[in-house]
């Protein structure tokens, strides 16, 4: 398999983490992508028309994406159960993914608006915005980390990711700031092999 990959995107290390988890991290290779959302990567539009990674291209090739049709098929590849198949338990992991998810895809335009925008153009009120929703986010993970337990599936996997992407690109932020609970859980998930396998390298 090829995965395009920047070790900086906390969608693609989201997919690495559950390939490190299921143990099929050897079969997949990492393809560089340059994805931007002006400068498409040209490699990477030619397997997602989206040009946003991660995307996946399977021994057979067959082009996969985004991030969670990829975790989906890797838990499948591997046999995982880190999606569970029905009842409650799969809408409360699905929808907390879908929240974390929701954080990372605020957190990515935030830096986006920072790093990539003009000056002359940013729009303070909508940056704003998005870390509003990051910080919503988190007040809602504070509430229920402490119910976490040794969950790993893709919920944790999720927000694990989206933690350590605010440690890289946002480490002023402050996110532990008030949130014990979240630091706390953090402090163990983000030492997971398969987490410290894929952290992102030095901001
Ligand atoms: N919903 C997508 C989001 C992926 C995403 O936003 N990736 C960013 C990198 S972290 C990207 O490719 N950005 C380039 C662009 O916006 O065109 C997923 O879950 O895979």
């Amino acid at each position: 398999m090829k995965l395009f990959h920047s070790a900086t995107s906390p969608f693609v290390r989201q997919c690495l983490v559950v390939a490190h988890e299921l143990g099929l991290s050897e079969r997949i290779e990492l393809v560089p992508a340059a994805a931007h959302p002006i400068n498409r990567d040209r490699n990477v539009v030619g397997t997602n028309p989206l040009g946003k990674i991660p995307a996946l291209i399977t021994d057979d090739g067959t082009a996969l994406h985004d991030s969670r049709v990829i975790i989906d098929y890797l838990n499948e590849l591997g046999e995982g159960d880190l999606i569970p198949r029905d009842g409650k338990e799969r809408w409360r992991v699905l929808t907390e993914q879908s929240l974390a998810d929701g954080m990372a895809d605020a957190a990515v335009l935030a830096r986006y608006e920072t790093a990539l925008r003009p000056e002359a153009l940013r729009w303070r009120e909508w940056l704003e915005g998005q870390l509003e929703k990051v910080a919503s986010g988190l007040a809602e993970l504070e509430a229920h980390a402490t119910d976490f337990g040794d969950r790993v599936d893709i919920a944790t996997i999720a927000f694990g990711t989206v933690l350590g992407y605010l440690d890289f690109r946002f480490p002023t932020l402050g996110w532990r700031d008030k949130r014990p609970n979240s630091a706390a859980w953090y402090e163990w998930f983000g030492a997971r092999d398969s987490m410290v396998a894929t952290r992102p390298p030095a901001a």
